[in-house]
């Protein structure tokens, strides 16, 4: 039988504290339909060789977690996938810090991972390899004798060549993409910036007119797969959460007041300098809204070992206290700012009573939040989403609010609109982008690229006669 393999950088086990975040909650969608095998890191840094992974198994999904070198792990994870890679695949060229010290770490973790990989791979698998942390993989794989098809999905933006091209190794790795079967993309933008990428180290008839691409023996099929979320049960969460001690508290904290909400990692990307600074011109710009809107912010610390992770946190910081010091009253804090993680149902219970979802990032591949907030709403009086034409989302969810999230005055204005908004226009809004939800959720994700995954599973050789 058919076994399908997830490969991501970090595993979550289930747990009931647990939050999984966006990658994680579209791998479990995958495997718990299906059974199967997740292997990856399980957030464990040791100063000895790691040795083979161990496999717990919880509801017919078994979870293959390695431990890491810690000096390795550090130059590989906080050093080329997030001081390279993301900044570099989010257009952010001053996060940059290149050294072939952190390359060399990147191909030797992946490496690691074909290694230990290899033995618990069976003859019929579907190997699904996730993110820009693994992009060697395939081809270690290959290296190593894998045949079977591997696909490989990318969550966040992928660059124009222009902006590819100033990393050193860049033909390496659009070569290393060409050693998987099918490569995901999240938006049309992404996959056009991959042909671009494929055209000018291959020449333009590498692209096929049927859109696949071929070099030399190898047919690479390369699509958009924009990843979607469970509607249902986030329906159901944000339903009963509202009901719960933590979002009753928050919601009587308001007085009445209107509440607009933010929930996004700590992450420069997101563009929360730029939200805070809106959300100050709007209260200049508009003082009838003094005392009457909350702004609830909840970002959870990321990436803490990064140096630009920390800076962000300060300047957030900074901004927090201005805007509160200049802005509040005896009675009324204008943004409420918190760092901590909380159960998924509960935040969708916030989101749920929120009149305004903000979701402004400067670059963002999907980003998951503009859909649960969506998808939390209740449909008879639902909230306004004000959403950046620069996340992935935004292809999507046309009826939301559309701004640049750069454009302070935009968003300021955006906040006005979305705040008067009249109920039969947030529900014409919100009933047509609950349509786009259901019709592209996260099992149609899943399942349309195991289905392309599956397709290029090479033909059995017949024997006549
Ligand atoms: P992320 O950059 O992590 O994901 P996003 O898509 O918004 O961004 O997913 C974050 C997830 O974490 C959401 O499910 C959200 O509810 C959850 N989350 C955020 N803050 C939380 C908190 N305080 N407590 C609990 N849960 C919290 C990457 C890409 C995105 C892409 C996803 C999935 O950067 O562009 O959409 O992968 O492909």
């Amino acid at each position: 039988m058919t076994r399908l393999v997830c490969v991501s950088n970090r595993i979550s086990l289930p747990r009931k504290s647990a939050a999984p975040g966006g990658l994680a909650v579209g791998v479990l969608s995958a495997l718990k339909r299906t059974g199967g095998l997740w292997f990856g890191w399980g957030g464990e840094t040791i100063d000895k060789e790691p040795g083979d992974p161990a496999l717990p198994v919880r509801e017919g999904v078994t979870y293959a977690t390695i431990e890491l070198r810690r000096r390795e792990f550090d130059l590989y994870y906080n050093g080329y996938a997030n001081e390279v890679l993301w900044p570099l695949f989010h257009y952010f060229l001053k996060g940059m810090r290149y050294s072939t010290e952190q390359h060399d770490a990147y191909q030797s973790v992946n490496q690691l991972f074909a290694e230990r990989l290899l033995p618990l791979l069976q003859p019929k698998d579907l190997i699904w390899v996730h993110d820009y942390h693994l992009i060697p993989l395939g081809r270690q794989l290959r290296e190593r004798g894998v045949r079977r098809p591997l696909g490989f999905f990318l969550h966040i933006p992928f660059p124009n060549i222009e902006m590819l091209r100033v990393l050193p190794p860049y033909a390496d790795l659009l070569h290393d993409l060409t050693h998987y079967d099918v490569v995901g993309f999240q938006t049309e933008n992404d996959l056009t910036a991959f042909h671009a990428g494929i055209t000018h180290l291959f020449g333009k008839e590498a692209i096929r007119s049927d859109g696949r691409i071929r070099i030399g023996e190898r047919t690479v099929r390369a699509e958009v797969f924009p990843i979607g979320v469970d509607v249902n049960t986030l329906q159901a969460e944000a339903f009963q959460a509202m009901s719960s001690d933590v979002v009753r508290r928050m919601y009587d904290s308001l007085m009445g007041r209107q509440l607009m909400m933010g929930v996004d990692r700590l992450d420069y990307s997101k563009g929360l300098v730029e939200r805070f600074s809106a959300y100050q011109h709007f209260l200049e710009a508009y003082p009838q809204y003094s005392g009457h809107i909350t702004y609830l912010q909840i970002a959870p610390l990321s990436r803490t070992d990064v140096r630009a992770y920390a800076e962000i946190r300060q300047s957030l910081e900074q901004a927090t206290g201005r805007t509160n010091g200049r802005f509040a009253d005896t009675d009324w804090t204008p943004i409420r700012y918190l760092n901590r993680n909380f159960p998924h149902a509960t935040l969708m219970g916030m989101l749920r009573a929120a009149n305004v979802g903000l979701v402004t990032p400067l670059r963002d591949g999907m980003n998951l939040v503009a859909k649960e907030f969506v998808a939390a709403q209740n449909p008879e009086d639902p909230g306004v989403l004000i959403l950046s034409t620069l996340a992935g989302a935004a292809r999507e969810l046309d009826a939301a609010l559309l701004v640049n999230p750069y454009d302070v005055r935009a968003v300021g204005h955006a906040i006005k609109v979305a705040l008067s908004m009249p109920r039969g226009e947030r529900r014409e809004r919100h009933a047509n982008m609950l349509e786009v939800l259901r019709r592209n959720d996260i099992a149609t994700w899943s399942r349309r690229f195991v289905e392309a995954l599956e397709k290029s599973v090479p033909a059995p050789v017949r024997i006549a006669g």
